[in-house]
């Protein structure tokens, strides 16, 4: 009876949409084997099962096994004892795990009761099926009943959809004018955007598993379809080749793993894949294989989904959705983050807990080479092309866990000596770098540092000079007194380049819960604040993320 009513509670804790994970098993008096200094209440142990899902289910995983993070199960924490894992915990560590405590985000409180969850077993959350998913779908405005052409006269092309993370809001900024023309609820965390391939529509994903599409050309933009595609996410994407334009979204689920497939004028739930299989290389069996990044391939009918703990690349043919024949490349775990090269011939994705670059060739449709980045923990966001005078076309990112960045050359065709090497390790301001950003138009290439160990850095980017990398930084401009500078897009024209302050919802009445800075990419200089945001992080222009641009 017991084990019945804590499954309710389970399930109604997922229904109500905040967060995710409950527990069948670890609740206190479970393990008559326990410590009772490790033991939690039922209120601590959800409580504190919450904050595991916020700040650490990320990089480790709901059911602790470990990806960008190390595995955290009992048998592996115990061992360590109470000092450590709270040191850990509250100071972070050198690999680049954040110091939660220090940094103000974790109450001393909470870093005790975290330390006792390590040494639970983690709950293993319930399933998410396509008639729960089905269950969640809400078409608000159907297709016949939306605009035929836009409602306003507004440049939708330099449009930016704006994640206002903490709020579980995104806002669309006319990139022209700098006003903030709507804002709508989304996902919990909501955690990334993208534009459909017309440039009509944004689509969201909060952590939560939630999609929403918002449609642009209405005079203020409204959300005109929802659904809960998983119950933890973190990316969605649409498909981008000729002629299926606007034809359907994907989402990829951290909880369940699963791939689900949407139409993309309604979201209404198509397909729904598992991604549960072995790992690449010791061919075990893995209960939570993640969909990290997703990208759409510009040359064919395909998305290449990247399953984080089996280090496996996807390529997924939706030229026939529902029966759809997916090639499976062998890359290396636990993948993360990743972009096209400028040509959108190969995809390089960061499996960064290898500290590696897994690349691959979306028209010999072949895996090319895991590039060792000389640096801890690489994260990329997109990445950032350039054309190097020395190198030819290259590719970079930065990392998390040192202060170097690393760029690897892309074109096998006209620079063949260099290609799929890492041709230049340079020196950056920080470790703590998140997002690497450049523009086809610019001389520059920006970088951020939002989680440095240093305050001072986590609101200074860091500058380098296309003509000259190999100098290291050029400049860095200090963007903001409060927060985290975090994420860097381009507008339309490629000649300012936005940056979010990601500051506290609490400190929303002292105007320190956020705002973008815009800065003009010639100059380096501030132009404008676009001020009161509720907690912005990624942000991402329509013309650039339509075409990939990065
Ligand atoms: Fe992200 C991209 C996962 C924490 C902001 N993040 C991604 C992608 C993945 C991912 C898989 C690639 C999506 C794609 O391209 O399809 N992110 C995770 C995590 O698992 C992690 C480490 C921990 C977690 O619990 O979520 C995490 N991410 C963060 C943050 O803390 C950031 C800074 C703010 C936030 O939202 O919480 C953050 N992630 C972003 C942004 C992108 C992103 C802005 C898109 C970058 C781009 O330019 O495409």
């Amino acid at each position: 009876m017991r084990g019945f009513l804590i499954a309710l509670m389970l399930v109604v804790a997922f229904m109500a949409g905040g967060m995710t994970c409950g527990t069948t098993q670890a609740i206190a008096g479970d393990h008559p084997e326990k410590d009772p200094a490790h033991v939690l209440t039922p209120e601590e142990f959800e409580a504190t099962r919450q904050v595991y899902f916020d700040r650490c289910a990320g990089c480790h995983g709901v059911l602790r096994k470990g990806a960008t993070g190390p595995n955290l199960t009992p048998e592996k924490m115990i061992p360590k004892g109470n000092k450590k894992l709270r040191d850990m915990l509250w100071y972070g560590t050198a690999k680049g795990m954040p110091g939660w405590g220090k940094m103000g985000v974790m109450t001393a409180e909470e870093t005790d009761l975290m330390v006792k969850y390590m040494y639970n077993e983690p709950p293993v959350p319930p399933q998410w099926d396509m008639t729960a998913i089905k269950d969640s779908w809400k078409l608000i405005i159907p297709p016949k009943k939306r605009p035929s052409k836009p409602e306003h006269n507004r440049d939708v092309d330099n449009f930016f959809g704006v994640v206002l993370r903490d709020a579980g809001q995104v806002c669309i900024i006319d990139g022209d004018t700098k006003e903030v023309i709507s804002t709508v609820d989304s996902g919990y965390a909501v955690h990334i955007l993208r534009m459909s391939a017309s440039g009509r529509y944004c689509y969201s994903i909060g952590r939560d598993g939630k999609a929403t599409m918002i449609d642009m050309w209405m005079k203020k933009p409204e959300t005109v379809a929802e659904v809960r595609c998983s119950l933890d996410a973190r990316s969605i994407d649409v498909s981008k080749f000729k002629g299926y334009e606007d034809k359907y979204a994907v989402v990829g689920g951290y909880w369940p793993p699963q791939i689900i497939v949407l139409d993309g004028n309604t979201l209404e739930p198509i397909k729904l894949v598992s991604t549960l299989s072995y790992t690449y290389d010791t061919e075990e069996f893995h209960p939570e294989p993640r969909v990290a990044s997703i990208v759409a391939s510009h040359t064919a009918p395909e998305w290449v989904l990247n399953i984080k703990e089996t280090g496996q690349i996807w390529l997924y043919d939706y030229s026939d959705v529902s029966n759809p024949s997916i090639k499976m490349f062998e890359a290396e775990r636990f993948l993360h983050d990743g972009g096209w090269d400028a040509s959108k011939r190969y995809f390089l994705v960061a499996a960064n807990a290898r500290n590696k670059i897994s690349i691959i060739d979306v028209v010999d449709r072949k895996f090319i080479a895991n590039v060792d980045t000389k640096g801890t923990k690489p994260h990329p966001g997109r990445g950032a092309n350039w054309v190097d005078p020395e190198f030819g076309p290259v590719w970079a990112t930065g990392h998390i866990g040192d202060d170097v960045i690393s760029i690897i050359g892309t074109d096998p065709e006209g620079h063949p000596e260099n290609a799929f090497k890492m041709v230049a390790k340079v020196q950056a301001l920080s470790s703590g770098n998140l997002f690497i950003k450049t523009h086809p138009k610019s001389k520059w290439v920006w970088v951020d540092h939002p989680v440095s160990k240093k305050e001072k850095n986590r609101t200074t980017l860091g500058v380098f000079d296309k003509a000259n990398i190999k100098a290291g930084i050029f400049k860095t401009v200090k963007v903001a007194d409060y927060g985290k500078a975090v994420h860097m897009e381009y507008n339309k024209a490629g000649d300012e380049i936005w940056v979010s302050i990601w500051g506290n919802l609490g400190d929303a009445d002292k105007g320190k819960a956020g705002e973008i800075v815009v800065i003009d990419d010639a100059t380096m200089k501030i132009k404008t604040r676009i001020p009161n945001l509720l907690t912005p992080t990624g942000k991402f222009n329509v013309y650039n993320t339509v075409r990939d641009l990065y």
